[in-house]
């Protein structure tokens, strides 16, 4: 679920100050969300300036904004690489492990993301914690809803079936699946959270992104600060 606030010209500065370092040639994951939406419309302007550059989408959203802005495509599955993948996030902790899937669009995310060969983060400030603490997205085949609920309860977490806001019932994902919102209070060991998440049964996939960020660029009332792992 999304975090309301966090200003709009932190996020245009970030997903802008992003797109600015794509080079000519390049194959770019294009994120989802508010603020990798300002790094995909800055590249189709740049585009249109005469950028050569093809998009990867992690979502129907991201696709069809890239169409809207003139970002040729490319299928994840007929590209032998992806240089830089930009995309945004709903916290980043101080040693730069993030929670996604706000939106949902988390597992084609982490595909995508994590095959590129850099993979750079777009926030505005709202999005720093020193510790990561929100619920964590956890997307599951719909037959195993129920057993997985009871997996994350042993892993000491507390799973909310994710409701869809103009449709009655569930949240669907773009592939077909629910989405188990799982509040696990203060996360301070994320690699050990994000494999037993991984190996439950029936997850295909959740929203710990741990040492896959090499760079976050967080816009600020006055620029840019981009971080990196230490
Ligand atoms: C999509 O599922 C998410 O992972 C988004 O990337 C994340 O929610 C950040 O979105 P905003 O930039 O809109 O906050």
């Amino acid at each position: 679920m999304k975090t309301p606030g966090g200003s709009d010209a932190a996020k245009r500065r970030a997903g802008e100050h992003a797109a600015d370092r794509v080079t000519d040639g390049d194959t770019v994951g294009l994120g989802t969300g508010s603020t990798a939406a300002h790094a995909i419309r800055s590249l189709g302007r740049a585009v249109d300036d005469g950028l050569d550059v093809r998009g990867v989408a992690t979502s129907y959203a991201s696709r069809d904004l890239a169409r809207e802005a003139g970002v040729p495509l490319a299928d994840l599955d007929a590209v032998e690489r992806i240089d830089v993948a930009i995309d945004g996030a709903d916290q980043v902790s101080d040693d730069l492990a993030l929670i996604k899937g706000g939106g949902a669009a988390h597992a084609r995310e982490k595909v995508v993301d994590a095959a590129a060969a850099r993979f750079v983060v777009v926030v505005d400030p709202s999005k720093e914690v020193p510790v990561l603490d929100r619920s964590i997205p956890v997307e599951v085949l719909p037959d195993a809803r129920t057993t997985v609920r009871r997996a994350i309860r042993e892993l000491g977490g507390t799973p909310t079936l994710r409701a869809a806001e103009r449709k009655d019932g569930p949240v669907v994902t773009d592939n077909g699946n629910l989405v188990l919102d799982c509040e696990f209070g203060t996360i301070s060991d994320p690699g050990t959270l994000a494999t037993g998440l991984a190996t439950i049964p029936g997850v295909v996939e959740h929203g710990l992104f741990v040492d896959l960020a090499d760079e976050v660029h967080v816009g600020r009332a006055d620029g840019v600060t981009v971080r990196t792992p230490e």
